[in-house]
Parts: structure tokens; sequence; C-alpha cells
């Protein structure tokens, strides 16, 4: 196997597909849609385009349908929701599906759609992704981070560094035998570095302070934590996850 991390979906190759995709927005999206799916969502449909998802959920009964719109870190008006993963109770999402857009990761979501394999990951199923990916054995791996608006996120990173972390823990072999560039290992180091302490690296992060000046404590401290989900988002057709 081999890992190439990308820290935003406009760093991903045009020219080649890997075996399986990871998209990864720890702050908030890939932790808002592995906890809906965990709180008993039917699935969770992603869009960039706001327009394209009120014309298409509307197709769906209006009793089974969530829509998640966020932009610059605020739910969009008219929303049901904005991309909080503690408003993903199951008295709330039980049975609904969520239709979804984000500033960015769903973005990267739409970005690797075409792959075979498509997971979503954040730290809080980091785990069960790995074991996935370990258990499928893909000859390549893209995991992909979303960042923020094309630039570099700290956050994102360290949740690649952690899924390697992991997958490299399970063999027996050098760390650049696993690496396919040179930011997979960076990440890697990047997550040795913090595992003790993800949430400072959220307060250091430019869009966990984004989140703070918005009020967003609670959800920082919830999207720090390591392995509390057994849920592996994949997608079953373009842009629709549900639990593997
Ligand atoms: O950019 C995104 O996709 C979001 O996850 C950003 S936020 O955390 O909801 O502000």
């Amino acid at each position: 196997m081999k890992i190439y991390t990308y820290h935003t979906p406009e760093r991903v190759p045009a020219d080649w597909q890997p075996d399986c995709a990871i998209a990864v927005d720890v702050l908030r999206a890939t932790t808002t849609i592995a906890t809906a799916l965990a709180a008993g969502a039917e699935a969770v449909q992603v869009f960039s385009d706001l327009a394209e998802l009120e014309q298409v959920s509307q197709q769906w009964p209006a009793a089974k349908r969530i829509r998640v719109g966020e932009r610059g870190g605020k739910k969009v008006a008219g929303f049901d929701m904005g991309n909080s993963p503690a408003e993903c109770v199951p008295e709330r999402v039980k049975g609904c599906r969520l239709f979804m857009s984000t500033t960015n990761g769903t973005r990267s979501l739409e970005r690797i759609q075409t792959s075979p394999l498509v997971l979503a990951a954040a730290l809080v199923n980091r785990a069960a992704v790995a074991e996935f990916v370990q258990k499928h054995q893909p000859a390549t791996v893209w995991i992909v981070g979303s960042g923020w608006e094309g630039n570099y996120s700290l956050e994102d990173t360290v949740c690649a560094g952690a899924l390697i972390h992991y997958l490299w823990g399970q063999q027996d072999a050098p760390l650049e035998t696993l690496a396919g560039n040179d930011e997979t290992i960076a990440a890697t180091a990047l997550y040795r570095y913090y595992q003790d302490d993800l949430l400072t690296l959220f307060h250091h992060s430019s869009h966990g302070q984004r989140l703070l000046h918005l009020g967003n404590e609670a959800d920082l401290k919830y999207c720090a934590q390591v392995d509390i989900l057994a849920i592996v988002p994949w997608q079953v057709s373009p842009k629709l996850l549900t639990k593997a």
C-alpha cells in the first residue's frame, strides 16, 4: 500500500486515480458526517452548490430531509442545520437524509467522487476507517485534506497523520515504504508531535480560531476526540455516503 497525502482538493493530481480516496475535514464536515451516520441518519448527500442542494432535496420527503448549509463557519440562512456535529443527535437525524454543503469539506468529497472507493474520515472515526482500509488493502490511497479555501490546514493534516500512523502500526516496515509522497511523512510527524494534545493544535489553527470566535468551543473539543465512533462513511453512488 502507498499513501499519498494532499493538503487540499486543489492539490490532487488530475491525471490519475487511486484505488481508495479518503476525504478529511476534521473541523467540521467529516466529523459531522460520521456523527450523523452514527446517530442513525440514513445517508449524507454532499453538494458544493447550494442551489443544486435546494433543488435535489426538494424531491425528498420533507419529514425525512435535513438541509445542512455552512459558509464561513456560519449556518446558511434558511437551512435546517449549520454543520455542528452537536446537532446530529438521534432524536434529530435518525432515518433522515442530510443534504449538505459546506465551505471546503463537501468540495473535497466532490473532487474525489470518481475514485473506486471513497471514504470520509475524521479523528472521531480514525481507527474505524484505518481498519477498513487495512482490510481492503487498496494498492494506492489518497488522503485529501479540505483546508480552507485552497490553503493548508493543521487540523486536516494532523488527522491524515493519525490515519497514517495507525496504518503504519499494522506493518513491520519503515514509514517510507508506506509513504507515496513527502506530505505523508510530514503529516505523520505532525501527529506524533501533537497526538496527546490535539485540542491545543486546534486552538493554534486558523480555522480553530475562526470557530472559537464564532462560539464553537464545544465543537472543537468534540472534534479533537480520537476513535470514539466505529463508523466508516463510504460513497455508494457519486456524492452519497452511507455507513459501510
Ligand atoms: O469548510 C468546511 O467544510 C466546514 O467544515 C467548515 S466549518 O467547520 O463548518 O466552519
